[in-house]
């Protein structure tokens, strides 16, 4: 099979390119190693930037974003018992809306056959070939035979564990990393938020976030060692350790519930540069990871692909290279940003094992500066939102 743009991974990254070029007429098929109901269960972010629901909204795919996304005007940092309101919407004129990255897939998924997009579920041996070359190919395994799809571009927006990455020489490349001491322990459940907005609390035995996604949809999370286990966290001990973190803070009482899902995800920054390779371009997570404090990983996909997407329509439309030339530059600019912020906000709200009394009193220092001057609560809330494209 021949197409214009090979799109490796159907994450948020690659179903937004596809259904990018696709609103352009530019061909292009996306291929995902896991299952559609797997993708479409998978339970991630749950905050969007403007840079974001812009995407969906200019495809013409917001109409259950505008139906059921809440618009959060602010947000809460918390030093043991006393909340910081940041209001972003005073502070930058702009918000963030909770819409999970679950609806965005599906929302996505969805739409695909009606907007002629291809994607091919559990395609096994996915591999690039000749990717520095004119010619470059992808194969794959699906239903016991092998495929091929020859492109004039590969886009791998195959997340961190996917081959795309692999595929540029190590020669080539420089990858910059900070693995954090300690996870994120992470529980949803439909019962009610016990608080309007987001509230990212450090408190004595850590960090510990209330979000949700919905009115009757609760996202909890709480700082955990990275030797720590799901099975050493029944349900019940968690409810205990969120209503102690809580209830001083928040508007109302942390409400129980059966969990939809119980998950540890571990804390690393990463950025890998280069992002492009001969005719393969790297977007969202394949390139890139911050520690979700903050919100930005889902966001900073949504970026690549605004650019990316940019790039390659002008390469199609007029055969303008300039765009796909910058790509990286670009791209890069906006995600070391990111990485400060979310590297920041994460240093500032947790307990880190090797840190002392010195450490503690600068976070606290930190923090009440924040609660005393605009100009913190402007640099903090212009970062959350989102930078500029
Ligand atoms: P994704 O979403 O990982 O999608 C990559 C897709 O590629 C597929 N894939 C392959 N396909 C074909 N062949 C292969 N060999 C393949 N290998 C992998 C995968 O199955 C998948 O479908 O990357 P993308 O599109 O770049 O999107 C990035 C976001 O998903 C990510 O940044 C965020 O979810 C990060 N993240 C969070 N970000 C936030 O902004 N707020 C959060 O609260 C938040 N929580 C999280 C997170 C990421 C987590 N991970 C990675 C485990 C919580 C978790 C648990
Ligand atoms: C979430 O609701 O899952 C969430 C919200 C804010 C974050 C990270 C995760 O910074």
């Amino acid at each position: 099979m021949r197409t214009s743009v090979a799109i490796i991974g159907a994450g948020p990254a690659g179903l937004l390119l596809g259904h990018l070029l696709r609103a352009e007429g530019i061909a292009c098929v996306v291929v995902e190693r896991q299952t559609r109901a797997r993708v479409e269960s998978r339970i991630r972010a749950g905050v969007l930037e403007t840079v974001t629901t812009d995407l969906l909204r200019r495809l013409g795919l917001a109409e259950r974003l505008d139906a059921e996304g809440l618009i959060e005007s602010g947000f809460n940092l918390a030093n043991d018992e006393a909340l910081i309101r940041v209001d972003v919407t005073k502070l930058t004129g702009r918000h963030v809306t909770v819409y999970g990255q679950t609806e965005v897939t599906r929302d996505l998924i969805a739409a695909a056959p009606s907007r002629d997009l291809d994607i091919v579920f559990e395609a096994s041996e996915v591999a690039l070939h000749d990717v520095d070359g004119d010619a470059p190919f992808v194969t794959y395994a699906k239903d016991g035979a092998l495929q091929r799809i020859d492109a004039d571009f590969i886009a791998g927006c195959d997340g961190f564990h996917g081959p795309s990455r692999k595929a540029i020489p190590a020669a080539r490349v420089r990858e910059f990393e900070r693995v954090y001491p300690f996870g994120w322990l992470g529980i949803l459940a439909d019962v009610p938020p016990c608080h309007d907005e987001l509230i990212y609390a450090n408190g004595a035995k850590g960090f510990a976030l209330a979000s949700m996604r919905s009115p009757t949809r609760s996202r909890y999370y709480i700082q955990v060692p990275t030797t720590e286990r799901v099975e050493d966290w029944p349900a019940t001990r968690l409810w205990d350790e969120l209503e102690a973190r809580f209830a001083p803070l928040a508007q109302r009482a942390v409400v129980r519930g059966d969990p939809l899902e119980i998950s540890i995800a571990p804390l690393r920054s990463y950025v890998f540069e280069t992002m492009r390779h001969g005719r393969l371009f790297l977007a969202g997570d394949a390139a890139h990871i911050v520690p979700p404090t903050g919100a930005k990983g889902l966001n900073l996909a949504a970026s690549d692909i605004a650019y990316l997407s940019t790039a390659l329509i002008a390469h199609y439309a007029r055969g303008d290279e300039t765009l796909l030339t910058g790509y990286e530059a670009k791209a890069l600019a906006r995600i070391w940003k990111a990485e400060r912020f979310s590297w920041y906000l994460t240093k500032l709200m947790h307990r880190f094992p090797e840190d002392g009394a010195f450490e503690r009193r600068m976070q606290i220092a930190e923090l009440d500066y924040v609660a005393q001057s605009a100009a913190m609560q402007t640099v903090i809330a212009e970062n959350y939102v989102g930078l500029p494209l």
